[in-house]
């Protein structure tokens, strides 16, 4: 192909075979293809020219908006300068600057970063350090992890065997052994039409002390939970139960990991929702946000005390045998530091802050319409959970394409429930636009 062909069939393509989409309805998609070809700001834009409002920030990771000048700027001049280097053995500036800035956003003595490229990466990472430091403190039968029943913590075999997500889980063999599962927090008798952290439901905590019984303290090595689960349609931690997991864990000498892929970087309004919550974990995992979607980008807090137990014996012996290819890639750590100057220039954070209660209330202002069985919201996060329609799923799956397709919006979907969570640089009319247009969705889709 030319290089002019090759243009045209990126902004045109006539043959949407070869890519197997992820996590997609493929043959849905290829009849009728949901495609973008820019983006600036709030929107993504098509070929034919329509400007189609970006409700899901992307995949929950473009926090600053789209295509902001001085994040695109640093990530060209960081090609021009050093495109890769090596972080095994070898060093780069930028990954040590961006490192100290995530740490210094981070609640308590989360002292340390290691990188990976993806939530998926930062999850299982995060899963082999809590082995390793038992491992090597002399507390190796310590090797159960724990998740949540409904747990969303990527694609690795680590990730779907602590994540409590179904159909992510079931077609893929045993997973890892070893492994059990918290209840999840949700009880819509209890919590429907719930703003913010539900009233109900930090007893449900308490369920770690029965896994502790049945398996004893000294078998777990640690906890992981999603401050807000996200990918399974949105369930904030009920007032005061991350208090009581760590409460728990700190009883039992278990270590408690916030997966915060989703939440850090502004999404609850502060840099984790570690802070929000008043509870600093062992470990907090993110990515999405770090880089605002910009460069894959991913990795692990990791408290001082955890980083330090590695830090003995000789000195030219590796510390800990992980790592990958791309950890601290030169573009994502240009990226990343250029994404958290315009989140502190723009105050974007607190600027979350200040917009929970508008949101709130335009999401909660959808109450009442047609087959709208329960509304969540937290930070700049809301979902709509629909009845289903003849089959499960279907009516939100109209949903997400007609919103695209006819009301110029991007919305993320799980089951029938229809997830937004804008990039945070929103203001109060894109607010009532967004709220306008998923009214219309819902109605449609009656
Ligand atoms: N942990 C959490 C809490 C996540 O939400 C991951 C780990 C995995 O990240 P990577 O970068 O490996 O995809 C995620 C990812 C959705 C949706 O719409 C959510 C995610 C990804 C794609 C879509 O719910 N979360």
């Amino acid at each position: 192909m030319s290089a002019s062909a090759a243009h045209d069939h990126a902004l045109a393509p006539n043959d949407l075979e070869a890519f197997w989409m992820p996590f997609t309805a493929n043959r849905a998609f290829k009849k009728k293809p949901r495609m973008v070809t820019g983006a600036k700001d709030m929107h993504y834009l098509t070929a034919e020219g329509r400007k189609v409002v970006d409700g899901a920030a992307g995949l929950w990771c473009c926090n600053a908006g789209h295509n902001r000048d001085p994040i695109v700027s640093a990530i060209q001049a960081q090609a021009g300068e050093l495109d890769y280097a090596p972080a095994f053995q070898f060093g780069q500036p930028k990954a040590f600057a961006l490192a100290a800035r995530i740490a210094a956003l981070a609640p308590g003595d989360l002292d340390h970063v290691f990188f990976a490229n993806s939530g998926s990466e930062a999850v299982d990472s995060a899963l082999k350090i809590a082995l390793a430091y038992w491992n090597i403190t002399g507390k190796g039968s310590k090797t159960r992890l724990i998740g949540r029943e409904r747990g969303y913590h990527g694609v690795g075999f680590g990730g779907i065997s602590v994540g409590g997500i179904v159909p992510n889980r079931k077609f893929f063999g045993s997973l890892l052994t070893g492994v059990d599962h918290l209840p999840h927090t949700y009880n819509r008798e209890e919590q429907a039409f719930s703003r913010g952290e539900p009233e109900w439901g930090a007893h449900l905590a308490d369920e770690l002390e029965r896994i502790v019984a049945l398996h004893d303290a000294s078998t777990i090595a640690a906890v992981i939970v999603e401050p807000m689960a996200g990918s399974t349609g949105v369930l904030p931690s009920p007032k005061g139960y991350l208090k009581r997991l760590r409460e728990i864990c700190d009883k039992h000498n278990i270590l408690l990991v916030f997966d915060e892929v989703i939440t850090g970087f502004g999404r609850l309004g502060f840099a984790f929702a570690a802070e929000r919550y008043g509870v600093v974990p062992d470990m907090i995992t993110f990515a999405k946000g770090v880089t605002s979607g910009t460069v894959p980008m991913g990795g692990v807090l990791v408290r001082k005390g955890i980083y330090e137990a590695f830090m003995q014996g000789p000195e030219h012996v590796i510390e800990l045998f992980h790592g990958y290819t791309y950890s601290a890639h030169p573009l994502a750590c240009a990226a990343g530091l250029a994404a958290l100057d315009v989140y502190r220039d723009e105050g974007l954070f607190e600027r979350a802050r200040a917009l929970e209660g508008a949101w709130a209330d335009a999401i909660h202002g959808l109450k009442g319409l047609p087959g709208v069985l329960d509304i969540r919201s937290v930070g700049i996060v809301g979902a709509i959970d629909l009845a289903p329609k003849d089959v499960p799923g279907k009516r939100a799956f109209e949903a997400m394409d007609r919103a695209f397709h006819e009301f110029d919006l991007m919305v993320r979907i799980t089951g029938d429930t229809i997830a937004v969570s804008p990039p945070l640089i929103l203001t109060e009319s894109d607010i009532g636009d967004i709220a306008d247009k998923l009214g219309k969705v819902i109605r449609a889709v009656a």
